[in-house]
């Protein structure tokens, strides 16, 4: 090992061997296997047809990422969502994601799951009410003019349009209130404030237009209907239940709107029994105050109760910045955990030590089942073990990080460092409608493309679509049942994939 070299004055060194080149290698070839074996996926193994698909697939996804290497000013994901989400979807790759069944969808909210065409039409409906005032717009479905607040006049929608010059021009003004999509992103939505009022906007625009009773039913039935189109088996769907109502003015209270989605699940599956259903998160608002809280909780509860086999459990909703911390509300939160499984949104911030990031620390210790995006939960190693030790879901949203401010190029979107430590991390989408996202394609196809790592493959994307059955509230039974109806249509995309190339 060591060599005695005497020199001519007898001073004594000792000189290490020149390392063995072969060893070297050796090492190198077992740090680099045994770190992809740690990612999301990295220990499965595929059969021999799986392989065959995944060469191609892998070719594809070389293809993008050394071209967009030797040229990143082509970049696509350094650039904002709204400017590559249509180039994105020509992409072959992205086609074959498309076909390739991607599990349950885990985390979506109840106004946000179609887009801005979808309610244009819901405003070709019949009595439909408007209130044009300065750039801002009102909608109230009625029988008769309604007397909800309105600074301009309610008038009726229809006669709207048959007095405007230019009904094509009115739409299109009109639709813009339906989407975050705009031409000019990067001046449009300087900061995380501009996005977030607009997306507030958004909400306060569509809520009239959607909780019209037969409106809101007929939403969730073609919203389930895009999802199975989009290869979508399963969905846990946060809503806030608001207050449906009638044409005469009836307004029901929230349980009446878990009743229309329980109506609406049940007629979905008895017309494509080839999907498995969905269950109901109850997310209200998070800037409320603890009494009101109290009443939240309350509703939980009796909505489990009166219908158990669609409530999955309890979250809180609205930008984390702004509304109270988890923090706030422990007592009642800790003492209703015994009744209630939570899914907190949490660390969906770019604030590190604020209150809004220590929402991950409580999300753990009230026993969150998953978390809702758990953006900053890469920056506190405790927290990390916790969430392995527990096991807890991690829903990543990637594009909806994006769009809403918090990451501007992909590739430093914390999701590249859970995958490659093999979190529990499940894909989701958040609020595709919003941002005209598809239901889940064009998440997979971000996460997958632009902040996974290069080397991962057909594994990943498999153990992701395993992983949203595991970490879903299906109980035990409905999981084996969900898992072989996954199996099947899996296999089937793996025997009848052709290879583009
Ligand atoms: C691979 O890892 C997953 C998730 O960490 C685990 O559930 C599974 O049992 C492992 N599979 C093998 C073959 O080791
Ligand atoms: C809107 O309605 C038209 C006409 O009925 C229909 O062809 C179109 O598919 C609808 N668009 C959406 C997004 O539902
Ligand atoms: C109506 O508005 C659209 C969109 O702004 C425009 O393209 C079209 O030329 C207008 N039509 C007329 C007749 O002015
Ligand atoms: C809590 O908020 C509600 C609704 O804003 C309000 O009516 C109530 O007075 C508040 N309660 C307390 C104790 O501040
Ligand atoms: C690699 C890649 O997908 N590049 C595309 C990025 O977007 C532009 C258009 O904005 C396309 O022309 C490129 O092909
Ligand atoms: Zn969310």
């Amino acid at each position: 090992m060591f060599k005695i070299i005497l020199f001519a004055s007898f001073v004594v060194c000792i000189v290490a061997d020149p390392p063995d080149i072969n060893e070297y290698h050796r090492r190198r070839n077992t740090l680099s296997r045994n770190e992809l074996r740690l990612t999301v996926g990295g220990n499965m193994t595929l059969s021999d047809k799986e392989s065959e698909v995944n060469n191609c697939i892998m070719q594809l996804k070389f293809q993008e990422i050394d071209y967009a290497f030797d040229h990143p000013r082509y970049y696509n994901f350094s650039q904002h969502y709204f400017k590559y989400k249509d180039t994105m979807r020509k992409r072959r790759l992205y086609q074959i994601l498309k076909v390739m069944p991607k599990g349950a969808l885990l985390h979506v909210h109840d106004m946000s799951l179609l887009g801005p065409d979808y309610l244009m039409n819901i405003t070709y409906m019949q009595d439909l009410y408007v209130c044009l005032y300065k750039e801002t717009v009102g909608f109230r479905f009625s029988s008769k003019t309604p007397n909800a607040p309105c600074k301009g006049k309610w008038q009726d929608i229809s006669k709207v349009r048959s007095s405007v010059e230019n009904v094509t021009k009115f739409d299109e003004e009109l639709r813009k209130h339906f989407t975050l999509v705009v031409d000019d992103p990067d001046t449009v939505y300087g900061c995380i404030t501009d996005t977030w009022t607009k997306f507030m906007d958004y909400f306060l625009t569509v809520d009239p237009l959607l909780t019209y009773r037969p409106v809101w039913e007929k939403y969730f039935y073609d919203a389930l209907m895009k999802f199975r189109e989009d290869n979508v088996l399963y969905v846990e769907f946060r809503s806030v239940l608001p207050s449906l109502y009638e044409l005469d003015g009836t307004a029901f209270d929230p349980v009446v709107t878990a009743k229309a989605y329980r109506k609406v699940i049940r007629k979905f599956v008895k017309d494509y029994p080839d999907f498995i259903g969905a269950k109901l998160i109850y997310a209200p608002s998070r800037r409320v105050n603890r009494s009101v809280l109290s009443t939240y909780l309350q509703i939980a509860k009796d909505v489990k109760n009166d219908m158990p086999d669609i409530f999955a459990g309890f979250d809180l909703v609205g930008q984390e910045d702004l509304g109270e911390p988890l923090i706030e509300f422990a007592p009642q939160l800790l003492e209703a955990s015994e009744s209630l499984d939570y899914f907190f949104h949490a660390g969906e911030t770019d604030w590190l030590g604020t209150l809004t990031d220590e929402n991950l620390m409580d999300a753990i210790l009230l026993g969150a089942k998953r978390i809702g995006h758990a953006y900053a939960l890469a920056k506190h190693p405790l927290l990390l073990e916790e969430v392995i030790k527990n096991d807890i879901g991690l829903e990543i949203n990637i594009i909806s990080n994006a769009v809403l401010s918090l990451v501007r190029d992909v590739r430093n979107h914390p999701l590249s460092t859970f995958l490659s430590k093999g979190l529990p991390v499940v894909i989701s989408s958040d609020d595709p409608g919003a941002w005209e996202a598809e239901p889940l394609t064009d998440d997979f196809y971000v996460a997958f493309v632009g902040a996974a790592s290069r080397l991962a493959d057909l594994r990943l994307l498999k153990q992701l679509a395993l992983n949203s059955f595991t970490y879903s509230s299906l109980e035990d039974r409905q999981k084996i049942e969900a898992l072989r109806r996954f199996k099947r249509n899996w296999d089937s995309f793996i025997n009848n994939f052709k290879c583009p190339l």
